[in-house]
């Protein structure tokens, strides 16, 4: 059990307080913030998200997607989610475009997406870089685990994958083979009028990627795309002088195909990013937690620079 007072935002937390967080958020702004429990894992565990926004009736809202943790060892992701539903719910009450924008728009934030593999790489000093979530290998394989974002539907298995299931890279037997896919899916599918952007919350390489993976596509408003997260990337700079580099994988990278972000953007939600928050490798996924607190700042700002562009057109 938590208390929001106490909860201390600079530091990773194991899932049970992440889930003990979500509750005392929605006890402590009943009228801005619901939990919703949209999906189930591999072995069971509930995926959760929490919908903040001020309660307009009648009046039809547009919507803000933002999912952390798809990759289990990427432990600043969650904790990014955190910090940014405390961060608006806290600014909402002063600054009157966050509350506009809390009034046209709803934030679906999905704290811990990859639940089952989160868990795991809490588990023990051999787990803890596990990125992948927990589905039993294919007959005949004994490894473990999907990597979600290879498994979406969008270009599925054609470039920057795997098909060995104890690869890193695994894209799965299907596109969309693994629960943790399909409730996603449908959940931003059966809405995908209302969202204007997309965040999919990675570390680590300090980078802003705009769609698509595969090499052979670009983004209908590729410009677009590219002249926002080049503003967002100047956003993140002014706050601790951090640089992120903008662009797609293919172009920055390498390429890869099965990605959330390009299946949001195929869905036709413009807007559509991933974020790879610090280092760029030092510490890797081992971040530090005495940078939580940087690193959570200048995404909030790079963030909020695409979010307020996403609300104003
Ligand atoms: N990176 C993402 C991954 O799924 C990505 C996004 C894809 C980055 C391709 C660069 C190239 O691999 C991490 N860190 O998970
Ligand atoms: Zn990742």
């Amino acid at each position: 059990h938590v208390t929001l007072a106490e909860y201390d935002y600079y530091k990773y937390h194991p899932m049970e307080e992440i889930v003990s967080w979500m509750s005392a958020m929605v006890n402590d702004y009943p009228d801005v913030v619901t939990m919703m429990d949209y999906g189930r894992t591999v072995e069971n565990r509930t995926i959760s998200l929490l919908k903040v926004g001020v309660q307009t009736p009648g009046k039809k809202k547009k919507a803000v997607w933002m999912d952390c943790g798809i990759h289990a060892r990427e432990w600043i992701a969650p904790a990014f989610c955190q910090y940014f539903v405390s961060q608006i719910l806290q600014s909402y009450k002063s600054d009157s475009l966050m509350k506009q924008m809390m009034e046209n728009m709803d934030f679906y934030v999905t704290p811990v997406f990859n639940v089952d593999g989160y868990v795991y790489s809490w588990k023990d000093n051999t787990t803890r870089l596990w990125r992948k979530n927990r589905s039993p290998g294919p007959a005949g394989c004994s490894c473990y685990g999907t990597d979600l974002n290879r498994n979406f539907d969008a270009n599925w298995g054609t470039i920057g994958v795997s098909s060995d299931c104890c690869s890193n890279i695994y894209c799965g037997s299907a596109p969309m083979s693994e629960p943790e896919t399909q409730f996603l899916t449908y959940f931003v599918g059966s809405r995908k009028e209302d969202f204007l952007c997309y965040l999919t919350i990675h570390s680590y390489g300090q980078l802003l990627l705009v769609p698509y993976g595969h090499p052979n596509f670009t983004a209908s408003n590729y410009n677009e795309l590219m002249e926002v997260g080049l503003g967002a990337a100047q956003a993140v700079e002014k706050v601790h002088g951090m640089k992120y580099r903008v662009g797609s994988s293919p172009d920055i990278l390498y390429p890869n195909s099965g990605s959330s972000r390009d299946w949001a953007h195929l869905q036709g939600i413009p807007l559509s990013y991933t974020f790879e928050l610090r280092d760029n490798g030092t510490f890797g996924f081992k971040l530090p937690e005495d940078q939580i607190q940087a690193s959570c700042e200048e995404a909030y700002s790079g963030a909020l620079h695409i979010i307020t562009y996403a609300h104003h057109k």
